[in-house]
């Protein structure tokens, strides 16, 4: 009996040992297939995008220089190691028995892993946050007589690389808080790679490099609690600035809706310093750098952008994606404001060596010496936007730099800042960086070392590779420095004295601004100063207020609760620059997206909603139908969003062309509630419209649309609020509204 019960136990361990066994390899002789959900054949590759290869480098002969750029793209059908071995399976580990360990002999697991571990790389010192777009810029061909750089030849087109970004905020920040944004551009030209590294504000923080760890440690989040992400509004940074007074203009700009912008397809962009440019002859002139928006340059109100955060944190990336994928393509002119090369370096006594300032557009124009358009997407975020790295020093031959202390501390900056964040000097071998001209630059190994170089002597002079590489001359397109004399000196730690002026263009700045735009820096000012717990932060900058303007200076101190200080300086003489206001101009409204408020259940409602449609679209903007519910509404019309997932915020205007009863689901507890007034028109559809109203933003109602207005309080007849008879009406009024970005008429009284 005892060894029966040991011939059981056994026979059920040996069973239970069966059912623990590896399964079958699929495919293997006599194992029956899995069931699986996947395809299971290989299949063709998909077709490449055009922008799958990287840039390519070719020889002047169109051979191409170091490996094949496909190779490093993945390929093949099957899914496979690192080294190209083909896998069965990557759902489980290898493990001695079902319920047993994992063996360490599992390269598969290891290596993916590992790889998984370190897919991060450090994010940038600043301008973390960002958004890229491949594009083209053509050249006008009058810019010649200033800058014999190729690319600016009439009718030359260069890819280009552009990325966006924000300054203060993480990778994964909201895209709309307030802050300078970046505007960086690389051109792959025939002459070598030029990098324009600008902001959307034409000057900056600081006069000197050396100070830009403190401007960014005061900016940062607060270093023991890692608060606040992506803001200005807090002590260290008032702190900062309050005693650091050179920075208020730069201040001026960022409180004013400038720091804010609807778009970046609407924004300015600047070279912020001056450049020195060189013609053919060897003539310089000194210039800087603008970029025009053709769509004008627009800016969220405060409210937008703060909710806006909360219900759509990429809105910026989103919206540069879209815009681009709709076949909207941005575009900008390129153009520079002259002046001539003198001994001084001054302009109509503006300091062209000092990036606090700024030279009024007034005393010398833009001049557009080409356009770009941005017209293409990434193809990966990482290996493009993450991974492109821009730098000043990045120059072509008709470019050269200045002596502003602040331009000369970047030059350093840009190069070492890629040394830990790409992580090591091989960085301009990254696809997205690599040249479009041949590079032989003699630089070998280092770490991520991608090429094969041929030959024994990288050094010059040389006999063992034939002498090569060759030096170019001026005349073979080399870079070369132009002569400039350096002003017999002394060596010091000094600034020099037209940087001590540190109000009159904060003042200019906001003297040239119209009322509206005035009262919302007040606001901006009254918010983040509001937000500062240090009363001698709030007071200090008070008094620096007081030297800008002593309006600006009472009505923050009114809002903050504070007596307004007298200044301490006799405020500067300014005459305002009409061209630094954003108000005042008619733009077109490509890409603006139009919510249509519809009743899912009124067929009167639906019915010219098709040609509204087609019609809205056809004029490059973006009609966006909200319902009470998704998916078809009646001959084949589609509701993009319902009451729940819209936001006014989405929509540069709403077009109403039903009113909607209350939904079910929309907020039952109210008609419930003894007393409460009985809803006609779904509460939603009413906090739009309210919300769209407070925004200064267009409504156009028709059909039954007006009791939806009547009932969020909107009176048809005040500016920008209109009804019409038809749909086609609706559109006529709204084309006549758009241009110009607001009903800024709504503006001071709902300023928000
Ligand atoms: Fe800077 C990035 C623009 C001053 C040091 N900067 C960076 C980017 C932009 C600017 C647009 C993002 C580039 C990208 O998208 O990759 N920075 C400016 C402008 C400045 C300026 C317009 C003043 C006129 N910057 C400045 C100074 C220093 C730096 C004075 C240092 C002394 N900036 C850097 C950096 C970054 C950078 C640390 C971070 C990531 C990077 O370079 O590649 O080197």
């Amino acid at each position: 009996k005892p060894a029966k019960v040991v011939k059981d136990a056994l026979e059920k361990a040996v069973e239970k040992v069966a059912d623990l066994a590896t399964p079958p390899i699929p495919g293997a002789p006599g194992s029956a297939p899995p069931p699986l959900e996947e395809p299971t054949g290989p299949k063709p590759a998909p077709p490449r995008k055009a922008d799958q290869g990287s840039p390519e480098t070719r020889t002047a002969t169109g051979a191409r220089t170091g490996a094949d750029a496909d190779v490093r793209e993945q390929q093949g059908e099957y899914l496979t190691t690192s080294t190209g071995a083909r896998l069965h399976d990557t759902d489980h580990s290898l493990r001695a028995g079902r319920r047993g360990p994992t063996l360490l002999q599992d390269h598969h697991l290891r290596e993916k892993i590992t790889h998984f571990d370190h897919e991060r790389i450090p994010e940038r010192v600043v301008h973390a946050r960002g958004a890229g777009a491949h594009g083209v810029f053509v050249g006008y061909g009058n810019a010649t007589n200033v800058c014999k750089a190729a690319f600016l030849d009439e009718g030359v087109t260069t890819p280009v690389f552009v990325r966006f970004s924000t300054v203060l905020g993480s990778r994964g920040s909201a895209d709309t808080v307030r802050d300078t944004r970046g505007f960086a551009t690389k051109f792959y030209t025939s002459e070598g790679t030029f990098d324009l590294v600008g902001n959307n504000i034409p000057v900056f923080f600081i006069q000197d490099g050396i100070k830009f760890p403190d401007i960014i440690h005061a900016a940062k989040p607060h270093p023991d609690r890692e608060i606040p992400q992506a803001q200005s509004a807090h002590d260290t940074f008032w702190d900062f600035v309050s005693l650091h007074t050179e920075a208020t203009h730069h201040v001026l700009w960022n409180m004013s809706d400038r720091g804010i912008p609807r778009s970046y397809r609407m924004m300015e962009g600047f070279g912020v310093h001056s450049f020195r440019l060189v013609n053919a002859e060897g003539g310089t002139a000194l210039a800087k750098f603008h970029w025009k928006p053709k769509l004008g340059v627009h800016s969220l109100t405060w409210e937008e952008a703060q909710m806006i955060g909360g219900v759509d944190p990429d809105f910026h990336r989103r919206d540069l994606y879209d815009a681009i994928e709709a076949g909207a393509f941005p575009q900008w002119e390129l153009g520079i404001q002259v002046f001539p090369d003198t001994p001084e370096q001054t302009f109509e006594g503006i300091d062209l060596l000092d990036s606090t300032k700024i030279v009024p557009e007034e005393l010398a124009p833009v001049q557009p010496i080409g356009v770009l358009t941005l017209n293409r997407n990434p193809t990966n975020f990482f290996a493009e936007t993450e991974q492109v790295a821009f730098h000043l020093g990045n120059l072509v031959p008709g470019i050269d730099v200045t002596d502003d202390p602040l331009f000369q501390t970047r030059l350093f900056s840009y190069l070492d800042t890629q040394l830990s964040r790409l992580g090591g000097p091989n960085f301009n071998q990254i696809p997205i960086n690599r040249p479009h001209v041949p590079v032989n630059d003699m630089f070998r190994d280092g770490f991520h070392q991608h090429a094969v170089h041929r030959g024994v002597a990288p050094y010059k002079p040389n006999t063992l590779d034939g002498g090569c590489p060759f030096f170019a001359g001026a005349d073979t397109g080399a870079l070369v420095e132009v002569p400039q004399p350096v002003a017999e000196s002394v060596k010091e730690r000094r600034a020099h004295v037209t940087v001590d002026d540190h109000f009159s263009q904060a003042r200019l700045f906001y003297r040239s601004m119209t009322p509206v735009e005035r009262e919302h820096i007040v606001r901006a000012f009254t918010f983040e100063l509001g937000k500062c717990y240090e009363q001698a932060v709030k007071e200090r900058e008070l008094r620096v207020l007081a030297n800008v303007d002593a309006d600006l200076c009472a009505k923050v101190a009114q809002g903050l609760g504070l007596p307004a200080p007298e200044p301490t300086e006799v405020p500067a003489d300014v005459t305002p620059s009409p061209a630094l206001s954003q108000l005042g101009g008619e733009w077109p409204a490509d890409g603006r997206m139009i919510g249509i408020v519809v009743d899912a259940d009124d067929p009167d409602g639906l019915a010219d909603l098709h040609a509204l449609r087609q019609s809205i679209s056809a004029a490059g903007m973006v009609p966006l139908l909200i319902a009470a519910r998704g998916g078809t509404l009646a001959d084949g019309l589609v509701a993009q969003r319902t009451f729940l997932t819209a936001r006014s915020v989405e929509f540069d205007a709403l077009l109403v062309a039903s009113a909607p009863a209350p939904a079910p689901d929309a907020l039952p507890q109210r008609d419930a509630k003894a007393g409460a007034p009985s809803l006609t028109v779904d509460p939603r559809v009413v906090l739009m419209l309210q919300e769209v109203y407070r925004h200064a933003k267009a409504v156009v109602a028709w059909g039954t649309g007006p009791t939806a207005l009547a009932e969020a309080g909107l009176v048809p007849g005040e500016p920008g609020v209109v009804v019409t008879e038809t749909a086609a009406q609706a559109l006529e009024q709204l084309q006549g509204l758009l241009p110009a970005h607001r009903v800024w008429e709504r503006f001071p009284a709902s300023a928000v």
